[in-house]
């Protein structure tokens, strides 16, 4: 592990080589199960689907051997459901020194449909490119991958190629089994259920990576909600406390937690860094303690959860509002037009609490005294700069901007009362100009501020229309970027960069089995879902 050179560690010299003795003693097993593929299928052009792109089956996958795929023709299989692991392909050939197949992989049906252009393989976006197989012994496995979609393409300068199975051997950290949701549940919060477990399980690596295809990052932000979703779903303590340690040893200079650590192909932190993701630290560390009893762990870390709280210092004016002096990379949403103050004035609150409470219960209550002082300071300031009373909503920066990022982490910050919130969410209806999501990271805040404030009837609602509107559109994981009306929107420059399976969309189900949602009101839409594994059919 080389995260310490890469990070030039002063702070913490210490404390390393204990916390990577937890690193390395925690290193998950990966397993899983065998995936096989369910069905060669039709891609279809279809202006009413999802990105544009629907499909018809032609047979079950088991009918695979009775065709040879033809040099110069290619051939779509569909695994089912979204899965990481390595893909086996068993292939006879006519004439193996002559033979090849190139696969062409997907997390959705654009990825094997869409031309990415050269462009993008000239960039170096190595997830696109299709892989040549060369199957001398006839069964090729590939390494680690992220996949529902497979493309099989024999060159035309091939001999044919005789494919009879493809399955994937699936990559897993998880362990256990969900409990099953109480029975009242109903249909169409099952399947989204479903669908958010399915999304954790294929993040959990050796890390809560964030999406398995292409970042395979552990990002502070995606931690704090895949282990919320793993408390009450497939457990696993230990990969929570495993990635607390991996963000302790990746450490800056000065202290603060890098925001993202890449695993491979040896530990070494990325040069992004977040102040929204640093300052929820302590409430990652906090949750953990509560949930796994394991507060030695958590006394272990508290230097640097309190280290955090430089930010508060650097990135404060007089008046105690948030100013971004040193040009850093404020987070929130992926919206390009968001003002951040607001919104990062309110984390920063957020986050002292979690801190205040995290000391209070290591006994540690001079600091939480502290830590309460300071946090009542950014509170009274964000009432006086940034509430308007009057209004009854949350204005951001300069031009006043209203977003929904900023009620929602203004109420989660407890700026808001339990009526003003109410107000704020009843008020946002009214106005088109307020700028919405775009993540399900931030609409898990707004549902989460809706609960926190009473409107649970609103909350469960939000989550059938947006994690149910994945779903209606085929997902068999969670998005990175879902915005209803935009199927190409992507930060990245192209929607076949984004991530279809990514960790801080799995929150459904802690909603869901933590009984916060109104379960005894109609789905808005009437929608009616018929769920069998991991097939979801929708009527209207
Ligand atoms: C992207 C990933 C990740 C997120 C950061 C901010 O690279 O989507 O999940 O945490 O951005």
């Amino acid at each position: 592990m080389n995260l310490r050179e890469s990070t030039m560690l002063m702070m913490f010299e210490q404390d390393i080589p204990r916390w990577r003795k937890h690193v390395d003693a925690l290193e998950p097993t990966i397993a899983g199960l065998q995936i096989n593929a369910r069905a060669i299928i039709q891609p279809v052009r279809d202006t009413n689907a999802w990105q544009g792109w629907a499909m018809t089956d032609i047979t079950p996958a088991v009918a695979l051997a009775a065709r040879p795929i033809a040099p110069g023709t290619s051939i779509v299989i569909d695994l089912g459901e979204h899965a990481v692991g390595q893909l086996h392909v068993e292939a006879d050939f006519a004439d193996t020194a002559n033979a090849c197949i190139e696969v062409q992989l997907g997390e959705v049906l654009a990825e094997v449909c869409d031309d990415p252009g050269n462009d993008y393989f000239e960039k170096g976006r190595r997830w696109l490119k299709p892989i040549t197989l060369r199957c001398k012994n006839g069964s090729a496995v590939d390494k680690r991958r992220a996949v529902q979609f497979v493309r099989l393409t024999v060159p035309a300068d091939s001999a044919p190629v005789h494919v009879h199975r493809i399955y994937m051997q699936q990559h897993t950290s998880a362990t256990a089994d969900c409990s099953s949701l109480p029975e009242h549940t109903p249909p169409l919060l099952r399947a989204i259920d479903e669908v958010s477990i399915r999304t954790l399980r294929n993040c959990m690596q050796g890390v809560y990576e964030d999406g398995p295809k292409r970042d395979r990052r552990l990002w502070l932000g995606d931690l704090r909600l895949q282990a919320m979703a793993s408390d009450v779903s497939l457990v696993n303590h230990d990969l929570v406390k495993r990635c607390l340690y991996i963000h302790a040893l990746g450490v800056r200079k000065d202290g603060t937690v890098a925001s993202c650590v890449f695993e491979k192909p040896d530990w070494h932190i990325g040069n992004e860094f977040i102040p929204d993701y640093a300052l929820l630290f302590g409430d990652v560390l906090l949750r953990y303690a509560q949930s796994s009893g394991d507060w030695d762990t958590a006394r272990d870390l508290w230097p640097v959860a309190l280290r955090q709280t430089v930010l508060c210092d650097r990135c404060f004016d007089k008046r105690n509002l948030f100013h971004n002096p040193d040009d850093l990379w404020l987070f929130i949403d992926w919206h390009d037009e968001l003002d951040r103050q607001a919104a990062e004035q309110a984390t920063t609150i957020y986050g002292l609490r979690s801190l205040e409470n995290l000391a209070r219960e290591l006994g540690h209550h001079d600091e939480a005294a502290r830590l309460a002082t300071r946090r009542k300071q950014l509170t009274l300031a964000a009432r006086e700069h940034l509430y308007d009373a009057d209004f009854g909503l949350v204005v951001s920066g300069k031009s006043k901007q209203i977003s929904w990022a900023s009620q929602v982490w203004m109420i989660l910050a407890g700026v808001l009362t339990r009526s003003e919130a109410q107000r704020a969410f009843n008020l946002l209806d009214q106005r088109e100009d307020a700028l919405r999501p775009i993540t399900p990271y931030l609409y898990h805040h707004v549902v989460e501020a809706m609960v926190q404030c009473g409107l649970s009837d609103r909350a469960r609602h939000l989550v059938e229309w947006y994690w149910g509107g994945m779903v209606k559109h085929g997902a068999t994981t969670f998005w990175e970027v879902y915005k209803p009306d935009d199927h190409f929107l992507s930060p990245y420059g192209s929607h076949l960069h984004n991530s279809y399976c990514h960790a801080w969309s799995c929150t459904p189900s802690w909603f869901i089995r933590k009984g916060l949602l109104t379960m005894d009101v109609a789905t808005p839409e009437q929608l009616d879902v018929t769920v069998s594994g991991s097939n979801v059919a929708w009527q209207r």
